[in-house]
């Protein structure tokens, strides 16, 4: 879509607000933002406009979410549409045809016997309900004893106390007491020594997935429910997965009758130039997390997938019976299946993915040319995703990158940091041009912290 020559005209949401201190802000660095907040007014295809009027290239898709754009006009009238015709049907007990229809356009783009699916408000509760959904299908089964839950360190799976248990980022660990008991964590699979510059899947580290054999050893198979991955860590600063490494996982997971998830949050609906990671890598999990990309992030939806075997062995029993003691009064909502459709749609007329696709080579080229610049010790990429690791300032941890990510917001560009490392995931929607200009103003950034 052609980005707009010139901001939208004023509306209500032009205006400063009066007060910012009662917005308790999350992820974020309150007392910074609000002695200088960066306030959005409006966006269309590639771009946010400020406040100020300012247009900002958003090279993030929002916070990885907007695949198809901004302000889509198909999703617009989607969502318009739906809140005239049926704002809300209770998601207990109750339906309505555009949560089947959607579940169904879903369980399509998934691979193989990946079916059924359970929508959810955001990732984090897709996560708690993957996890969920694994201890109780060992139980069903009568392996009752299969609770525990291994994560990986440095894994993000959102903020609820299941997803924050198998999340393995201290900071976001810490604050926030025992969590969940019976949870492992693999090792992550950074090797910079090895790895560093590498173009897409890096060569080394498939044998770390081998630690999974170590923690059957320690706590044996019949205590293990699931093992929880996103196949490219992306919060932590975009991991890509060594080669080979997520099928060995998957294999040492079926040797012992271990339920393997994906958290696709992130990888989900083409940001890999496919429908999901599954396909990308050819590895095929038993449940899948998702959200974000699922309505191109413009009302709150996410979804657990689960294979066929999954579901059936929860559809046993008295037929009236409720086979899953869970669920959100939001599950399903109409909204968002209305603009998940929708989105569906325009992932598919337009080709965002194949676009994702086609341009992942040109990104790729465009990131790594980076190399060389002031601080630069790590570029990786795959898809249309990209990090740039910076070397920290001596004592102040995360200051380059924010330091970075301001300067770059000054020069019109929206980037995301994490740690030291700038990481970017722009809409589907975007083209050379665009993708020239992100690593245009980010090299400008680069070389001025210089
Ligand atoms: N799993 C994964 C893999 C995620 O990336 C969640 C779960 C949680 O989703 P919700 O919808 O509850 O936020 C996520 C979310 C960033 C960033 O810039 C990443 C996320 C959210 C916000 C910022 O790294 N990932």
């Amino acid at each position: 879509m052609p980005a707009s020559p010139m901001p939208r005209a004023r509306t209500e949401s032009h205006r400063l607000p009066n007060d910012l201190a009662p917005y308790w802000m999350p992820f974020t660095s309150n007392r910074q933002f609000k002695s200088a907040p960066r306030l959005l007014a409006g966006a269309e295809g590639l771009y946010y406009t400020t406040v100020e009027g300012r247009r900002i290239l958003d090279g993030t898709a929002g916070l990885w979410c907007c695949n198809a754009g901004h302000g889509h006009p198909k999703i617009v009238a989607a969502i318009q549409a739906q809140a005239a015709e049926l704002d809300y049907a209770p998601a207990f007990q109750m339906g309505h045809p555009k949560a089947f229809d959607l579940a169904a356009r879903v369980a399509a783009l998934a691979p193989g016997d990946l079916d059924h699916v359970f929508f959810t408000n955001s990732g984090s509760e897709a996560v708690d309900t993957a996890l969920k959904i694994a201890i109780a299908y060992h139980r069903q089964r009568g392996e009752g004893t299969r609770t525990r839950l291994i994560g990986r360190e440095r894994g993000y799976h959102g903020v609820g106390f299941g997803g924050m248990s198998v999340g393995g980022i201290a900071t976001n660990r810490k604050f926030f007491g025992p969590l969940l008991a019976g949870v492992d964590h693999l090792p992550h699979t950074h090797l910079p020594e090895k790895n560093a510059f590498s173009r897409g899947e890096p060569a080394h580290g498939a044998h770390l997935a081998d630690e999974l054999e170590r923690l059957v050893a320690l706590h044996d198979a019949s205590t293990i429910a699931a093992v929880i991955v996103e196949p490219v860590a992306c919060s932590t600063g975009v991991l890509v997965p060594p080669k080979g490494y997520l099928k060995r996982l998957r294999e040492i997971c079926s040797k012992h009758g271990i339920l393997l998830i994906f958290d696709e949050v992130i990888t989900g609906f083409g940001r890999l130039g496919a429908n999901f990671a599954v396909e990308y890598f050819g590895v095929v999990p038993d449940l899948v997390t998702t959200a974000k990309g699922l309505t191109s992030g413009t009302v709150p939806m996410g979804a657990v997938i689960a294979r066929k075997g999954i579901y059936d062995t929860f559809m046993t029993g008295p037929e009236n019976a409720i086979e899953l003691f869970h669920g959100y009064t939001y599950s399903g909502h109409p909204l968002a299946c209305a603009a998940g459709l929708a989105a569906l749609d325009v992932y598919a007329e337009e080709g965002l993915f194949e676009n994702a696709r086609a341009l992942s080579r040109y990104w790729e080229d465009g990131l790594h040319a980076l190399k060389g610049l002031p601080h630069v010790v790590d570029l990786r990429n795959i898809g249309l995703i990209g990090a740039i690791e910076l070397e920290a300032i001596p004592g102040q941890p995360t200051k380059r990158a924010f330091d970075a990510f301001l300067r770059a917001y000054d020069k019109g560009l929206l980037v995301r940091t994490t740690g030291d490392i700038i990481a970017l995931s722009p809409p589907l929607t975007i083209g050379k041009a665009e993708i020239d200009l992100i690593f245009g103003r980010l090299t400008e950034v680069l070389k001025a912290a210089g």
